[in-house]
């Protein structure tokens, strides 16, 4: 609690994020629970994460997997019990592991006991928990829309107005204008803390402030006044690690969230570098090839800008992002090369890296029929696209590429029958390349990709540079390769990755040809050129 902030835990450790329905299945019921997750606490210890973000396991309808809570101080039966979380936290304690919940702070659940008080009428007194404007039944008071589709207002027969919700209908936005809410929402947090929680993932954060009459979603004007008065009031009493996800931050607004004052949260998720391969101010399902080049600058200037005045979160992947390696790399043949590859470009920045299940063992995007995904957004999107008269190959395509679902399909542990996920039938179907691709396989193959991550992950622990260096980005306008340099004042660190699937025309710079290898995808190093996805990082120091 008394470290100073420059050695704060969590800045050389690497975090491991469950999406616990998907995960592991303790009682045959198809859906991955709590005990579940105890059950796999060794297999964590030994890849060498410090921390597990587990996405949301409280009481909740599923309207949203869990991110519609109707109790935030209660585990829905689907997971476990209160008593299983309890023996999670100390079970992964003892292994030197802490837990991260999810919290969602920017909606409930329309069965929240808050909501249905709320709605019965305006002179309720939890009807300001939410934000409400008047309208008639056909009018809603603007256009906004929901990120789920449709508009962002809902009309409540019984309050007679509408009802806020950024995402789906049964997600109303709760009012943070209202200090009593703030202090529930407070109250909740130090009752985790006293659980034992190691720290919190902070969902759509920078949207709690919303402005709806200004059209003002995201960065409201009260937003860092709400961030400093929470972490005041909870996660300041403890050496918590939080990582707020938000949407709209850039470099600035970064600077003040993960400021090293504390003030704030430790880091946040953005996620500029995710967005590389869609077209401009168009919506996540309008593809377009990746923008290598802007890949590489998007991330050399997150790196650049908050060196010192902030901390970055470095991640390819979580359950809303689609599988890294199908996304960004080559999940054919090169499926092995390009995991590895696009793990070292990661794992060798500044920041705090997020490992997302399954991308240690190289999984893949899902491309199933429409009938066979879950998602509230995929399948939304999938019904208003085809009444668009968008083609409907084209619909899938985009599905294929960006669906959440790709995400979200079971662990694939072994070559059991559904993968040692489930003795039941799966609540998703398992991706049939788990016969090949899976924990067993991965754990048996010295040379897998597994074995990659894990070495990242110690490297990070045994070479200051990756916590402290500098960064610097070499031949930003190289179409195919992605080189840098890490520096501080006693150690250097390059890494070097061929991006693509063709070999590429390139000399290793003289001083660092006596450099010592750290990690390498390819057997030796092939003069004056980077096969497909060739990728190492190489050092020079004391070490
Ligand atoms: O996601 C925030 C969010 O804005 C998502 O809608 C995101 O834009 C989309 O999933 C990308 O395809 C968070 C959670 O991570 C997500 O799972 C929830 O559905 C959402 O908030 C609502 O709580
Ligand atoms: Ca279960």
């Amino acid at each position: 609690m008394n470290q100073t902030v420059n050695d704060r835990w969590w800045k050389d450790s690497v975090i491991y994020q469950i999406y616990p329905r998907s995960f592991q299945d303790s009682n045959g019921d198809g859906i991955g629970d709590i005990p579940g997750i105890i059950s796999r606490l060794d297999y964590l210890k030994d890849l060498g994460i410090d921390a597990i973000w587990i996405c949301p396991v409280y009481r909740s309808p599923q309207d949203d997997c869990g991110y519609d809570i109707s109790d935030y101080q209660d585990i829905d039966p689907m997971f476990g019990t209160l008593r299983d979380m309890d023996d999670l936290i100390r079970e992964a304690k003892k292994r030197g592991i802490g837990i991260i919940m999810d919290l969602v702070l920017n909606h409930t659940s329309d069965e929240h006991p808050w909501f249905r008080e709320a709605r019965k009428s305006r002179d309720n007194p939890y009807h300001d928990y939410y934000v409400w404007r008047d309208g008639t039944k056909d009018v809603p008071p603007n256009d906004l829309k929901a990120s789920f589709g449709g508009s962002a207002w809902e009309w409540a027969e019984e309050a007679g107005q509408y009802y806020f919700h950024q995402f789906s209908v049964k997600q109303p936005d709760l009012n943070w204008n209202n200090p009593m809410v703030r202090q529930e929402i407070y109250r909740m947090i130090r009752w985790w803390m006293e659980r034992g929680v190691c720290g919190f993932r902070l969902d759509v954060i920078d949207q709690i402030a919303k402005e709806p009459d200004k059209k003002i979603l995201a960065n409201g004007p009260r937003l860092h006044e709400y961030l400093q008065e929470m972490t005041r009031e909870t996660f300041s009493r403890g050496d918590l690690i939080t990582v707020g996800e938000a949407w709209g931050a850039d470099i600035e607004s970064a600077k003040k969230f993960s400021s090293p004052d504390g003030k704030e949260l430790s880091m946040v998720f953005q996620f500029w570098h995710t967005l590389a391969d869609q077209q401009i101010g168009k919506t996540k399902w309008d593809l377009a090839p990746l923008n290598f080049r802007m890949l590489k600058d998007i991330m050399a200037r997150w790196q650049e800008g908050l060196y010192r005045e902030g901390w970055n979160s470095l991640f390819w992947n979580n359950h809303d992002l689609p599988r890294v390696v199908s996304h960004l790399g080559n999940d054919g043949p090169y499926r092995a090369e390009s995991a590895k590859m696009l793990a070292m470009v990661l794992h060798g920045m500044q920041g705090t890296p997020y490992i997302y299940q399954g991308e240690e063992i190289g999984m893949t995007n899902a491309p199933y029929d429409i009938e066979d995904y879950r998602d509230i957004e995929l399948l939304n999107a999938y019904r208003e696209r085809i009444r668009e008269g968008i083609p409907e190959d084209e619909v899938m395509r985009s599905i294929h590429a960006k669906g959440r679902d790709n995400a979200r399909t079971p662990m694939q542990w072994d070559d059991s029958r559904c993968a040692g996920f489930t003795e039941g039938e799966p609540w998703i179907k398992v991706n049939p390349n788990y016969s090949e691709i899976n924990v067993k396989a991965a754990l048996a193959d010295p040379d897998s990709v597994y074995y990659c991550y894990r070495k990242l992950i110690a490297l990070r622990k045994e070479y200051p540079v990756f916590k402290d260096g500098s960064f610097t980005l070499l031949m930003p306008d190289s179409e195919d390769l992605f080189v840098y340099i890490r520096e501080t004042d006693d150690e250097k660190m390059l890494v070097a990755a061929n991006f693509f699937g063709r070999e590429i025309k390139w000399d290793l710079p003289e001083e660092w040809k006596k450099g010592k290898i750290l990690l390498h995808n390819y057997d030796d190093m092939k003069d004056g050129m980077l096969r497909p996805y060739e990728a190492f990082m190489t050092y020079l120091g004391e070490r």
